[in-house]
């Protein structure tokens, strides 16, 4: 029954997009998946192994899986490529320091296989702390611009109040119903 309920929701366009939300530890990963589950903000704890939830937007569903970003954790995250349509790069705007270690691992993840075929959005979280990088600056550190193999969108936000989430999501969907 599961099965056949599956496979029809596939046949009516209401297929599972699977989306993976990365970036460094204490980037807001946490917080903005359950601002996207519950538009309130919750007490988040460093996330261990992963959670997963589904969030769905005019009938498009979203599985996303929250992994964790701690430097033991990170050679991990490409156990979770297979089948990924979107991966989330969460940056905490305030971390100037760490930047290079995020844009590393952006261009690794961008060189895997498995992911081929995913589109990424980066969320510049954090913009509310004075002095945190504005989205132009980030996007010239990462040399978005020569990113040529695979969608992206880059989208300023704060992930306490929920303020830019809603339109990176609505990016994503638009990308969802055009593929
Ligand atoms: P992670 O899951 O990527 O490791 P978390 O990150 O979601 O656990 O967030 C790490 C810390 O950053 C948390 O603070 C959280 O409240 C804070 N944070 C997340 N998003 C924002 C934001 O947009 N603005 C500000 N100012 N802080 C944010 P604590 O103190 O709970 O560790
Ligand atoms: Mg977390």
């Amino acid at each position: 029954m599961g099965q056949l309920i599956a496979k029809l929701m596939g046949i009516f366009g209401n297929q599972e997009h699977k989306v993976i939300i990365v970036g460094l530890d204490n980037a807001g990963k946490t917080t903005i998946l359950y601002q996207f589950l519950t538009n309130e903000v919750v007490h988040t704890c460093p996330t261990i192994g992963s959670n997963v939830e589904e969030i769905v937007l005019r009938k498009t569903h979203f599985l996303m899986w929250d992994i964790g970003g701690q430097e033991a954790l990170r050679s991990t995250w490409s156990t979770y490529y297979s089948n990924t349509e979107f991966v989330i790069l969460v940056i905490d705007s305030t971390d100037r320091d760490r930047l290079p270690t995020t844009r590393e691992e952006l261009y690794k993840m961008l060189a895997h296989e498995a992911l081929r075929d995913a589109s990424v959005l980066i969320f510049a979280n954090k913009q509310d702390v004075k002095d945190s990088m504005t989205t132009v600056e980030i996007s010239q550190f990462l040399t978005l611009s020569a990113i040529r193999d695979h969608p992206w969108h880059i989208q300023g936000c704060c992930a306490l109040t929920g303020e830019g989430l809603p339109a990176g999501l609505q990016w994503m969907q638009s990308q969802a119903t055009a593929k």
